[in-house]
C-alpha cells in the first residue's frame, strides 16, 4: 500500500493525531501554513473529491463536516473564522492522493488563493 495517508490511518508512519472516530481522522499538517492547520480525512481510501460516490456523499461526507465543525470549536476558531480547503486533482493543487480537507485558522487568510 503506497498511500501515505492510509499509512497514517494505520499508524505505520507518525502524525500528530488530533481526532479520530470509526470513519474519520484528523492530524496536524506536517508543514503548517497557519497557526492551526489540520487535515481531516476519511479513513477509507478515496483518491480525491472527484472520486466520491453517492454513498460517500450521503454517509461519509456528513461525518467529515461534523468532525470539521467539532475541531473548529475545539480550537476556538469559530469567533474569528477559519478556512476549509479541498484541493482536487492537478489543477486544484492536490499533492497527496487521499481526499483531505485542510482546516486552517489563527490568521487572516487572503483571497483568492494562488
Ligand atoms: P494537498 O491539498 O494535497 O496539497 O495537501 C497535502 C498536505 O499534506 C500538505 O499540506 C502537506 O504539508 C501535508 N502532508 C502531511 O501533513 N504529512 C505528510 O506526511 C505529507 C503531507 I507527504
Amino acid at each position: 500500500m503506497e498511500c501515505l495517508f492510509c499509512k497514517i490511518v494505520d499508524q505505520e508512519i507518525p502524525a500528530t493525531i488530533i481526532y479520530e472516530n470509526e470513519d474519520v481522522m484528523a492530524f496536524k499538517d506536517i508543514n503548517p501554513e497557519a497557526p492551526v492547520h489540520l487535515l481531516v480525512i476519511p479513513k477509507k481510501h478515496i483518491p480525491s473529491f472527484a472520486h466520491l460516490t453517492q454513498e460517500d456523499n450521503e454517509v461519509l461526507m456528513p461525518k467529515i463536516f461534523v468532525a470539521i465543525q467539532h475541531l473548529a470549536r475545539e480550537f476556538e476558531l469559530e469567533e474569528e473564522g477559519f478556512r476549509v480547503v479541498n484541493n482536487c486533482g492537478t489543477n486544484g493543487g492536490q499533492t497527496v492522493g487521499h481526499i483531505h480537507f485542510h482546516l486552517m485558522g489563527g490568521r487572516r487568510m487572503v483571497w483568492p488563493p494562488g
